[in-house]
């Protein structure tokens, strides 16, 4: 049957990883909003491919795990194949509301957005039965990527996101699990994609739900941001607490030289600390320069050898 070209070709993608219990009911609510829904099954061990196709949904499968990031990866590469108007990607746990998909993607078809998120954080937007823990996760991974990068979105967790044909094109990232949330956005950032947040409810009361793989995704999340901020800006995460080590080894350094009358064994000690103390935070703050500098003449190089901007 051929493709209806009078109006907008729209695809739902959904990462999968055992999650037979909930993949039906979103499979056939999804398919009340899209042309199609593509569910990419990564190794699950239970009857969620099964479960999936029978509702309705294409199934993709990867002989191996290769994780959220790579389950979107192949998402992206269908969705260019299939040459869709619109990709909008959800969980298939049943966190994400199928519902709101049309919210989500009307500014993508009006032409005022290449790339929405359904955001717990602007007005009208929430978490049934949020733990406070995973609000502050989010905040704390949040805060660290404006610092990198002022992104300016709230919920750079949701993995509620739907993206234009132009966002499908030109986006890019390599990132294998969770992570991805964050490299996508850095990338929309650079690629100056214009990104909306659209408000969503987002589901805590589902039947699977693991904390303990929340908070590790969590750590790895935020190490992700570090390590992009330590990139982004070396001065400040190394320079910055090498400063603070070597003030500290001064001072101690100075009461240790004032505390001539104490005994000799106390007076090593800290002696010995001060010295241990200011040579990390002298070798944090070099490395901090080094790192600027290089970063700069890097900048230099292609801006001005090879007009790169
Ligand atoms: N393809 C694929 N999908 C995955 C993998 N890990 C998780 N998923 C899917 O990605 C979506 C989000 O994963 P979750 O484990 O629910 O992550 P989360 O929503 O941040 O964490 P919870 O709040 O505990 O549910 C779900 O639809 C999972 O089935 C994976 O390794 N491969
Ligand atoms: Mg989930």
């Amino acid at each position: 049957m051929g493709r209806d070209t009078s109006r907008p070709y729209i695809v739902a993608g959904m990462p999968m990883y055992n999650e037979e219990e909930t993949i039906g009911t979103v499979v056939t609510r999804t398919l009340r909003h899209v042309d199609a829904v593509i569910c990419v099954d990564d190794g699950s061990s239970d009857a969620s491919a099964r479960i999936a196709e029978a509702c309705g949904a294409t199934v993709i499968r990867h002989r191996v795990n290769r994780g959220y990031g790579g389950a979107l990866k192949t998402l992206f590469l269908h969705a260019r194949e299939l040459d869709v108007d619109a990709l909008v990607v959800l969980d298939s746990d049943g966190q994400h509301e199928s519902e709101d998909i049309p919210a989500m993607l009307e500014p993508i078809l009006n032409g005022e957005a290449d790339f929405t998120i359904g955001s717990r954080f602007v007005e009208g937007g929430g978490g049934t039965d949020m733990p406070a823990y995973r609000r502050l996760g989010i905040k704390v991974i949040t805060a660290a990527s404006n610092l990198s990068s002022d992104l300016g979105i709230k919920d750079t967790q949701s993995g509620f996101r739907a993206f234009s044909k132009m966002a499908l094109d030109r986006l890019r990232f390599d990132a294998e699990g969770m992570e991805l949330s964050l490299e996508m956005l850095e990338d929309a950032q650079e690629k100056q994609l214009n990104v909306v947040e659209v408000p969503t409810i987002i589901r805590y009361d589902v039947p699977k739900g693991s904390n303990f793989t929340a908070v590790s995704h969590g750590f790895t999340v935020l190490t992700w941001a570090l390590l992009s901020l330590s990139q982004k800006k070396p001065l400040l995460v190394l320079g910055l607490p090498g400063f603070g080590l070597l003030a500290t080894s001064a001072a101690m350094g100075m009461r240790a030289t004032q505390d001539l009358t104490l005994q000799l064994d106390a007076l090593i000690g800290d002696g010995i600390s001060a010295v241990w103390i200011g040579l990390l935070g002298l070798a944090l703050m070099a490395t901090g320069l080094v790192l600027q500098s290089a970063q700069r003449f890097l900048k230099h190089l292609l801006v001005r050898e090879f007009g790169l901007d």
